[in-house]
């Protein structure tokens, strides 16, 4: 599912933002939403702001997800404030439209929403250095203490399912069966991979039904890009692309981090033989999460930590692979077979997971050891 041409005049006026429109451009390179920075001069400043279209073949009850993104952000907004934070720097503020709602719908139909812009700060793309991925895991870890305490039967669920394994690997099936693209016949083993695994699929979601894991607000989509960085610090200071908080397992956001960084390639590298899992990467990412977490979470959200990374990375590869045979619906793609090279990352990082879950049991068990819990 690809861009369309936006109408920059018209969003410029839509929210309810002081100033003068100078300019528009896209930012980010998320797979979902249009996202774009428009600058405006008030006073003489420049102040920017993130304009985005959500994508409602993803999300299909915006209104729904509206009030969820309104609510977690004032909660975050407030205990900053409280915390002697910055508000427009540590977290996403909703701008209303000039008719006070919190999003606009443009002449085409479209469904906008207006964020402060995080300034001086960027997203990384992939771990450049180890400790980078530490700091997300502390930052993703915060973002998750932040919403403790949030209303967790208030949210709507606005992708039904998104990290059920076992509804994932049933659309997967779907998608081999219907075959929309014509192209199952150039994908075999990768087909055979992903069905090869049914039994994992649903080891989380059995536990959480009986109760063995506990479910908490979430935010369900914790790539590395889905943190903006301090340009001076390279600490990270704010958790952006909300759509997907909803009630959840905090293993969903740790396995999730380790599928995108514990990779020494990117998402979607060609060469195989570039992509590999890389444990130091995983032993940072734990080593932030249980220091900042590890306290509030439960025996089977720490023992599980490992198979999380590989459970996430098996039901992201099966998306792409899912996409792929649907004819490329979903995920934003820059060429035909762009979802096949994503699936493929993921197998090879599956396979690899699975050989090193030994070593990840080792380095979860030392990580508690010199923490104490
Ligand atoms: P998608 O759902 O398509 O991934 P995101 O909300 O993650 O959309 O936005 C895409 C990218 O845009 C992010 O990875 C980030 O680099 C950038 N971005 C998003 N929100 C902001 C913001 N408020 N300030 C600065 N950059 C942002
Ligand atoms: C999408 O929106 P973005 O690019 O942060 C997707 C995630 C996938 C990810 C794979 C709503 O994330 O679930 O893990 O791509 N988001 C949605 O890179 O489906
Ligand atoms: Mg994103």
């Amino acid at each position: 599912m690809n861009s369309k041409p936006v109408n920059q005049k018209e969003l410029a006026s839509a929210f309810a933002i002081d100033g003068v429109f100078e300019s528009a451009k896209p930012v980010g390179e998320g797979h979902i939403n249009d996202t774009f920075a428009f600058t405006f001069i008030n006073e003489g400043k420049k102040v920017r702001y993130v304009i985005q279209a959500l994508n409602t073949y993803v999300f299909k009850e915006p209104l729904l997800l509206t009030d969820n993104v309104v609510g977690v952000t004032r909660h975050i907004n407030k205990k900053i404030i409280e915390n002697g934070g910055d508000p427009l720097r540590e977290g996403l503020i909703v701008y209303p439209a000039r008719d006070g709602k919190p999003y606009y719908i443009d002449s085409e139909g479209r469904f906008w929403r207006c964020y402060n812009f995080i300034e001086n700060s960027h997203s990384l793309q992939s771990v450049e250095c180890v400790e980078d991925f530490e700091k997300a895991a502390r930052t993703f870890g915060k973002f998750l203490s932040l919403l403790a305490d949030y209303p967790i039967e208030t949210l709507n669920e606005t992708i039904p399912n998104f990290h059920n394994t076992v509804s994932r690997l049933a659309d997967f099936k779907k998608a081999v069966e219907d075959d929309i693209s014509g192209r199952k016949v150039n994908v075999p083993d990768e087909i055979e991979f992903f069905l090869s695994r049914e039994k994992d699929c649903g080891v989380v979601t059995s536990m959480l039904d009986s109760g063995a894991l506990p479910v908490r607000v979430t935010h369900n989509d914790t790539k590395l890009n889905n943190i903006m960085f301090d340009n001076d610090t390279n600490e990270g200071i704010c958790v952006v692309d909300l759509d997907t908080v909803m009630p959840g397992s905090s293993l969903y956001d740790f396995g999730d981090s380790i599928r995108f960084g514990a990779s020494s390639a990117a998402e979607d590298e060609k060469d195989l033989d570039k992509v590999h899992f890389l444990i130091e990467n995983f032993e940072a990412f734990t080593r932030g999460w249980l220091e900042c977490a590890g306290k509030s979470l439960t025996e089977n959200e720490i023992k599980y930590l490992p198979f999380s990374a590989k459970l996430m990375t098996l039901e992201c590869g099966m998306r792409f692979l899912g996409d792929y045979l649907n004819g490329d619906v979903y995920f934003k793609t820059d060429y035909p077979d762009h979802n096949l090279v994503r699936a493929r990352t993921h197998i090879k990082l599956v396979r690899e997971m699975e050989e090193n879950m030994p070593l990840m049991e080792v380095t979860v068990l030392n990580i508690r050891r010199n923490l104490g819990i």
